[in-house]
């Protein structure tokens, strides 16, 4: 998950001198890699503070302020995984239409149950059946367990007959597809909530991770989504979908000053070995 500030890296690589053309291109940069403008102006600011008070002239020397500023706004994520103290441990995944939740908990799947967990995939995407059959293509490709109930059913019943054949067949891992139609619809968030309900009821405790997909490509316009879905469920993780595309990444501080949920996961493909932990290091020094 490199390249993502590749931009603003080479306006501070290029010049010799901090002047006011500098910083212009620089909070310019930032905004055209996805950081909101009220971020890039602060953090325009901040650096050119900081650069003055500490007699700071190499453009490069401010790349490192500005990676140690990033360093700063992302190492206080906590990007661990959480898992249930009593199995299965459950992930709810969420997301709007496209962005990638199907292929992402096959990404998930894959991952843990190649560590030699017993995992469960559940189709309570029940809206569409394409939907259903596409996660089963991924449960059989992945060699993991799948339940799934006709088109249409209630959501919130295929959570809770997953959750108790979770429980009589020792299943480590639950991972529950949810339906991403329009976030402006009132009854998707209810059904959302419904379905945290049930799965609270029957674990005794919430969903270990209420797991947020978003994608890196649509930059700023997932935002208000991802407010609706925290208010309805809250959001414990993001997973950032497509940076293996023309995502430009500044969306990573854009989610961290906005909304301040950790980014915990990153695809960068379609295939299913195509998932990273993210690394506040990592993103930091893709500065350079
Ligand atoms: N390049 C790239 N493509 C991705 C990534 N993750 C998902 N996709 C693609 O995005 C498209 C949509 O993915 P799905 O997993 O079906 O998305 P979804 O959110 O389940 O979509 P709906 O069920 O229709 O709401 C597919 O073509 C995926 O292959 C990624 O990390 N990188
Ligand atoms: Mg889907």
């Amino acid at each position: 998950m490199l390249k993502f500030l590749e931009k603003v890296g080479k306006v501070l690589r290029g010049r010799s001198i901090i002047d006011d053309d500098l910083l212009e291109d620089l909070e310019e940069a930032l905004i055209q890699a996805d950081v909101s403008v009220g971020l890039a102006v602060k953090l325009t600011q901040e650096l050119a503070e900081r650069a003055e008070r500490e007699h700071v002239t190499d453009p490069e020397a401010l790349a490192d302020l500005l990676r140690k500023r990033v360093m700063r706004m992302l190492s206080q994520w906590d990007t661990t995984l959480h898992t249930g103290t009593t199995a299965p441990t459950t992930f709810l995944v969420l997301g709007v239409n496209g962005v990638g939740k199907t292929t992402s908990i096959a990404k998930i799947a894959h991952w843990y149950h190649s560590a030699g967990n017993k995992v469960m995939m559940v189709a309570a995407d029940t809206f569409r059946a394409a939907a259903i059959d596409q996660l089963q293509v991924w449960a059989e490709r992945v060699g993991c367990d799948l339940v799934r109930q006709q088109p249409n059913a209630d959501p919130a019943a295929v959570a809770f007959d997953a959750l108790q054949a979770a429980k009589t067949r020792g299943t480590q891992l639950v991972i529950i597809d949810t339906a991403g139609r329009l976030h402006t619809k009132v009854n998707l968030m209810e059904e959302l909530r419904k379905i945290n309900r049930v799965v609270e009821r029957e674990l005794g405790r919430p969903a270990d991770e209420r797991l947020l997909i978003m994608d890196a490509t649509t930059g700023q316009n997932g935002l208000n989504q991802a407010r609706q879905f925290h208010e309805a469920v809250g959001v414990t993780g993001i997973m950032l979908t497509k940076l293996d595309s023309t995502a430009k990444g500044g969306i990573v501080l854009t989610i961290a000053d906005e909304l301040g949920i950790p980014i915990k996961l990153v695809g960068v493909g379609e295939k299913l070995h195509d998932l990273q932990l993210f690394s506040a290091q990592e993103f930091a020094n893709s500065l350079f």
